[in-house]
C-alpha cells in the first residue's frame, strides 16, 4: 500500500499519480489516505467513490462523522469524469460546434467542411488526456478540502454487512453504503468477441483506430442520441437503430418532432422499429457490417463502427450474493426513501438503485444515507425533477408535455417560439446566446421553446427548451413550478435579455389578460 495520508499532494502531483496508476492497471498498490493516530470507529464504509459515495461521505464528514471510501479506481468521482458525463459533454460541445461550422461552411470566417470528415480518434484522445485534470481535482478536493479518508486503486470485496476487504486488509464500520454504480448493457450474444463494437465506456478507453465513413448506433435514449449526434457531426453517415421511436423519454411531441427533423437534416437516419440481428467481422476480427430486421424488411449496412446505447445495468450482483440485499426486476438494489436496503445497516445509493440514473439523484441519495446514518430522519425520492439531453443542441424540459396536459386539463394554453406561421416562413426567433448566427442566417436552426399552461389556474404545467444555455434556468424553474408558479409571477421576473428562454417576456405579454390565450 502507498500511504498518502501525510502527503498533501497538489493537483499536479495527483494527476501524475493517477496516470501512473491507470497505466499499471490492476497491479498497483492501493493509495491509502487514512489519518494516522485517529482511533475512532468508521461510521460508514462507502463502497464506491462516485457521485453517490463521494457526496455521501462528504456530507457525513461535514456532519462530524467518520466515513471511509473504497474505490477500485485510483481517483474519486467515479464514472462521471472517467467515461460518462464529462466525455458526453465534451462530445456534445464538439457536435454543437461542428454543426455551426458545417452550416456556415465557406461563409464569413468559417472553413469549408463540406464533404469532410474530422478525426474521431483525435477527439477521443484529446478527452483521454484531458480527463486527468478532473480526476486530479476530485482527489485533491476530497483529501485537502473535504478531509475525506479513502482507499483507492483496488476493488473492495464485501465480507459482511459491516466489513469490506481490499486485498488482505479488512475495513470495518458501523454501517455500509453501497455505491457501486452501473455498467453498459451489452447486445445479447451477437456482437460477442467482435472488435469495433463500443459503448460509452469502451469508446473512451479502447478506441484505437479511425472509424470509417459509417457509424451505427443501437438505442433510442439519451446516450444513443447524444453519441449519434457526435458521430454525425464528425462527418460520418450515422444510423440510429432502435425498437422504439427515438426520444420517447421527452414528453412533448412537437419538441420531439423539431429535434428529429433537425437531426435528419444533419444526415442522421433513424431506422425503427428495427433491431440488429447479426454482425459480421473481417479477417482482423473487426466488425464490417450488420444485418437489421425491422418493419421495412432485412437490411445490411457496411460499417467498421457500432455503438451500443442500450442503457445500464446496476452493479448489484456481489451485494445480492454476499449480503442478500433484495433486488428489483431490473437488477437494481431495492431501497426505501431513507436509502435503506433490506439488510439492516446497509444503504444503497446512485445508479445502483435504478432510475433515474442521474448525478443529482446519486449525490442526493448519498447525502440522504449519510444523514440517516448520523441519526437524522432524512427522506429522498426523486420526483418532479427537470431533465435534459443533448442532440446537436442542449434540450431541457420539466413537467407535462402538451398532450399530457390536454389529457388532464380542459383549458391548456401554450406559448412558444417560433410561432406557427401559415406560410411556413421562419422568423429569427428564438434568438439568444450561441444561436445568434443561426437567427440571422439560418433562422430555422435557432431553436424551439414552449411553455404549457393551465389557462384556468394560470399555473405553469410544463416547459421545453431547445437551444443552448437554458439548463441552469431549468434547475431553478423546476421547484417554482412544483410550488405553483403562475404566468403572472413568471411575467414579474427580470429577464437578462437576450435570455435563452423567452418564457418571462412571453408571459408578461399575456399576463394582462383575464382570459389567457396561446401565443
Ligand atoms: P459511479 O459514478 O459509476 O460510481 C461507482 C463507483 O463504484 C465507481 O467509481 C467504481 O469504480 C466503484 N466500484 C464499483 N465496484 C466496486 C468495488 N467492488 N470495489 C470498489 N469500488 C467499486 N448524469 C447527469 O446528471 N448528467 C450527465 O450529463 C450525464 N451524462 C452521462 C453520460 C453517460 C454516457 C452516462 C453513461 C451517464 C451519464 N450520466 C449523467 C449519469 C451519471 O454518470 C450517473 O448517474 C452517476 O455517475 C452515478 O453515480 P454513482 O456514484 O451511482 O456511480
Ligand atoms: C463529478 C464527480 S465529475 S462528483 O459527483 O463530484 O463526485
Amino acid at each position: 500500500m502507498v500511504d498518502v495520508s501525510e502527503a498533501h499532494w497538489s493537483t499536479k502531483r495527483w494527476a501524475e499519480a493517477i496516470e501512473a496508476r491507470l497505466t499499471e492497471g490492476a497491479a498497483g498498490d492501493p493509495l491509502v489516505n487514512i489519518r494516522r493516530g485517529d482511533t475512532r470507529e468508521f461510521d460508514a464504509l462507502f463502497l464506491g467513490g462516485g457521485a453517490g459515495g463521494r457526496f455521501g461521505a462528504a456530507y457525513l464528514r461535514a456532519m462530524g462523522g467518520r466515513p471511509l471510501i473504497i474505490d477500485r479506481w485510483p481517483f474519486l468521482g467515479g464514472s462521471c469524469p472517467h467515461h460518462a458525463c464529462v466525455p458526453h459533454h465534451v462530445f456534445s460541445d464538439v457536435a454543437a460546434q461542428l454543426m455551426l461550422e458545417r452550416t456556415f461552411s465557406g461563409k464569413l470566417w468559417f472553413q469549408d467542411l463540406r464533404g469532410k470528415t474530422v478525426s474521431m480518434l483525435d477527439i477521443v484522445e484529446m478527452f483521454r488526456r484531458g480527463r486527468t485534470g478532473p480526476h486530479a481535482f476530485m482527489n485533491y478536493q476530497s483529501a485537502e478540502q473535504l478531509e475525506l479518508e479513502f482507499v483507492l486503486g483496488q476493488p473492495g470485496r464485501l465480507l459482511d454487512a459491516r466489513s469490506v476487504a481490499v486485498g488482505e486488509q479488512v475495513y470495518r464500520a458501523r454501517n455500509l453504503v453501497l455505491a457501486t454504480g452501473a455498467r453498459a448493457r451489452p447486445l445479447p450474444s451477437i456482437a460477442d468477441g467482435i472488435g469495433g463494437v463500443f459503448n460509452y465506456a469502451t469508446l473512451v478507453d479502447a478506441l484505437n483506430y479511425e472509424p470509417g465513413p459509417t457509424a451505427i448506433v443501437v438505442g433510442s435514449g439519451k446516450t444513443a442520441i447524444e453519441y449519434a449526434c457526435f458521430f454525425n457531426a464528425t462527418g460520418r453517415k450515422t444510423f440510429v437503430v432502435s425498437r422504439q421511436p427515438p426520444l420517447a423519454l421527452l414528453p412533448d411531441a412537437e419538441t420531439r418532432r423539431f429535434l428529429i427533423a433537425r437531426m435528419e437534416e444533419q444526415g442522421i437516419e433513424f431506422v425503427n422499429p428495427a433491431e440488429v440481428v447479426s454482425c459480421e467481422d473481417d479477417a482482423s476480427g473487426r466488425i464490417r457490417g450488420v444485418t437489421l430486421s425491422g418493419s421495412q424488411g432485412p437490411r445490411r449496412i457496411a460499417t467498421d463502427f457500432l455503438f451500443l446505447g442500450l442503457g445500464e445495468r446496476p452493479n448489484s450482483e456481489e451485494a445480492h450474493a454476499v449480503l442478500g440485499v433484495d433486488l428489483d426486476d431490473d437488477g437494481s438494489v431495492r431501497v426505501d426513501d431513507r436509502m435503506r436496503t433490506s439488510v439492516p445497516g446497509v444503504y444503497a445509493v446512485g445508479d445502483l438503485v435504478g432510475r433515474p440514473m442521474e448525478m443529482f439523484k446519486a449525490r442526493k441519495g448519498g447525502t440522504c444515507a449519510a444523514r440517516n446514518i448520523m441519526g437524522e430522519d432524512a427522506r429522498y425520492q426523486p420526483r418532479d425533477y427537470p431533465d435534459f439531453l443533448h442532440t446537436h443542441y442542449e434540450v431541457c424540459w420539466l413537467g407535462l408535455g402538451e398532450e399530457q396536459a390536454r389529457e388532464r386539463y380542459s383549458n391548456v394554453v401554450v406559448m412558444k417560439l417560433p410561432p406557427d406561421n401559415p406560410d411556413g416562413h421562419t422568423v429569427a426567433l428564438p434568438a439568444g446566446d450561441r444561436v445568434m448566427l443561426y437567427a440571422m442566417m439560418k433562422p430555422e436552426l435557432s431553436g424551439f421553446q414552449k411553455l404549457v399552461i393551465d389557462g384556468d389556474s394560470r399555473r405553469i404545467l410544463g416547459a421545453f427548451h431547445v437551444g443552448y444555455g437554458a439548463k441552469d434556468g431549468f434547475q431553478y424553474l423546476a421547484p417554482m413550478v412544483r410550488n405553483g408558479l403562475t404566468v403572472d409571477e413568471l411575467g414579474e421576473m427580470d429577464e437578462l435579455f437576450l435570455n435563452p428562454s423567452y418564457f418571462i417576456q412571453l408571459c408578461r405579454l399575456r399576463a394582462g389578460s383575464r382570459t389567457l390565450r396561446s401565443l
